[in-house]
């Protein structure tokens, strides 16, 4: 499966430093930030240094070592913004991929949305 990615992507240049972001939490292969334009008390977003356009992507060609580190990275996010199940009340992860998915930025990002609560998942017709 071919993936093209583009490396003028927004989140690519953050990871270059080349545009500033408010860092949440930095591990080995994986960033999580603060989004820029936040629709809940806790809009965090979270994602791997590789070069990945989706979370299919990721998943089917990312090392162990970094889908490890990324998903343990969610699960630290969660628990420094105080949404996990055993302190807190709650959260949703998104990750939008292509067009049907409505994908802005093309570098694989989960949204981890909380502080709130959040609503049906899907407006109808949305
Ligand atoms: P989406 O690709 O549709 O899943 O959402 C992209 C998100 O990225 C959107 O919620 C807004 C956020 N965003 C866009 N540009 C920037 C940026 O320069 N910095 C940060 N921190 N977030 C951004």
């Amino acid at each position: 499966m071919d993936y093209a990615y583009d490396d003028q992507n927004i989140f690519a240049k953050i990871l270059r430093g080349e545009i500033p972001n408010t860092t949440v939490l930095e591990t080995s292969h994986s960033l999580a930030f603060r989004d820029l334009y936040p629709q809940a008390p806790v809009h965090v977003l979270v994602i791997p240094k590789g070069a990945y356009v989706s979370y299919d992507h990721f998943a089917a060609e990312a090392g162990d070592a970094e889908i490890v580190d990324y998903t343990r990275a969610i699960a630290e996010v969660c628990r420094m913004e105080g949404v996990t199940l055993s302190a807190g009340e709650g959260f949703r992860m998104i990750s939008n991929a292509g067009d049907h998915g409505v994908q802005e930025v093309p570098h694989l990002h989960v949204h981890i949305l909380g502080g709130r609560p959040l609503g049906r998942m899907l407006a109808k017709g949305g």
